[in-house]
């Protein structure tokens, strides 16, 4: 569908998606001056679109230090991602990493695109991480040492119970959680969360990726990747490949809402975590994720397409939970909308829903006693397009300044 028509369809997305474009010129018009910090900050932009806006809200001192953060993750990642470098040359890069970036001169050149830049000019990120506060640059050195050690582990190890699959994603997700407890904590801002509630919030998101990203792992050329765990997947399969075949259509969505029903484990104490949150900077840059991952698995829940191609929130609506997400109220009423959206989908005759429907009524539940479920705007998207006049006459302004515009280019005769 066209952009014109995602707008009929949806004419709601149109006032937060002009915001968020407002906001992204905004955000690349304010690229520090100094050499380093401006490529920091425009990679961030390069490779985090949404979220690095939201890291753009947070007060400086913890901003400086997230972007380095969430850079020196990207690059271990990059590291990890890359099939073409040896399993004996990666491993000790990824072993060393703590030390890495203490090293101005260090670079390692793999990765494509955004990334290879990344990797080719990795000392700007160490110059910029040698600036950080002391007790953030140990926040992040420790859970660099960390998480290069388990995706050490891991290269050489698949994800068979779902005991390896939590801790493949305590390594690459719920270190994260621990370390920006730690570098909030650091802030001054809040308090120091506990370790059990930090990771659930990484898990919870990177489980989202995990099933949403199935057909895009599972294709990786030069070789697969599989993080979906056999425990899970050898109830409906011989192999994780056969989900994406058409005749193991209806095994396939079912083992897909066996993961979704693992995921929704989570939330609970993702909620807690948000819900002790002062600062509303850094709880809109936890909650919008959070809003994002449980409207994601309400897509993916029941849905073939994910074996098919792309399954992602549209752009209106990712815009929308941006412009709304202001408080903890804010997250409930979307993890309600979302959780009623998902209880929708459960189909009786679905291996889990038994389970399923009991983790989404503990989560409403959850959000019904917080008793801040009031009158406000939901985000299940209705099946029937609305066509308003103020829609009409805004599509009609947006055509004439089109038109002005496209008039006012061509070449005079
Ligand atoms: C993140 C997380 C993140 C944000 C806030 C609190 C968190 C607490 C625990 C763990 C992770 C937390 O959020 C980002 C979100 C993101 O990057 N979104 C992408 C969208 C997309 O589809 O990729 C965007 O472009 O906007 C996240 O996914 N991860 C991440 C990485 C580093 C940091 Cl500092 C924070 C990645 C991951 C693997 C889930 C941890």
């Amino acid at each position: 569908m066209g952009c014109v028509g995602v707008i009929l369809k949806h004419p709601d997305d149109f006032y937060p998606l002009m915001k968020l474009k407002i906001a992204a010129r905004h955000a690349e018009k304010q690229i520090p001056p100094e050499p380093h910090w401006a490529f920091c900050y425009s990679m961030l932009h390069k490779v985090s679109r949404s979220f690095a806006l939201v890291i753009q809200q947070l007060p400086t001192e913890l901003r400086n230090a997230v972007c380095i953060f969430y850079l020196v993750l990207r690059a271990l990642d990059t590291v990890e991602d890359d099939t073409s470098i040896p399993t004996d040359v990666k491993v000790p890069i990824l072993t060393a990493f703590q030390h890495h970036i203490y090293d101005c001169d260090w670079h390692f050149s793999c990765g494509t695109k955004n990334y290879k830049v990344l990797m080719d000019q990795f000392h700007h990120v160490s110059t910029a991480f040698l600036e950080l506060g002391k007790s953030y640059q140990e926040a992040i050195e420790d859970i660099t040492k960390r998480m290069g050690a388990g995706m050490a582990k891991f290269i050489c190890k698949e994800v068979e119970t779902i005991n390896d699959y939590d801790e493949y994603c305590h390594y690459v997700a719920g270190l994260v959680g621990l370390g920006l407890s730690k570098l909030f904590h650091a802030s001054g801002s809040e308090d120091l969360a506990s370790d059990y509630l930090s990771n659930s919030m990484g898990l919870f998101l990177q489980k989202t990726n995990i099933i949403r990203d199935y057909l895009e792992d599972i294709n990786e050329i030069p070789k697969s990747r599989m993080f979906w765990p056999r425990e899970i997947w050898r109830k409906y399969v011989n192999k994780l490949e056969d989900l994406k075949y058409e005749e193991n259509s209806e095994k396939a969505v079912q083992c897909l809402n066996d993961m979704v029903t693992n995921a929704l484990m989570h939330v609970e104490d993702c909620l807690k975590y948000m819900a002790a949150l002062r600062d509303p900077s850094i709880f809109r840059f936890c909650a919008i994720p959070q809003i994002m991952a449980i409207g994601t698995l309400a897509l993916c829940y029941n849905n073939i397409e994910v074996f098919r191609g792309v399954v992602k929130m549209r752009r209106g609506l990712t815009a929308k939970v941006i412009d709304r997400t202001k408080m903890m109220a804010d997250v409930y009423g979307a993890f309600f909308d979302f959780s009623c959206m998902l209880k929708s989908k459960v189909n009786k005759s679905d291996p889990n829903a038994t389970k399923t429907l009991s983790r989404l009524e503990a989560v409403q539940k959850t959000c019904r006693d917080s008793g801040v479920l009031n009158k406000r705007k939901s985000y299940i998207v209705r099946s029937q397009p609305r066509y308003n006049s103020a829609l009409i006459v805004m599509l009609f302004i947006v055509l004439s300044i089109l038109f002005a515009y496209l008039n006012a280019k061509r070449p005079n005769n």
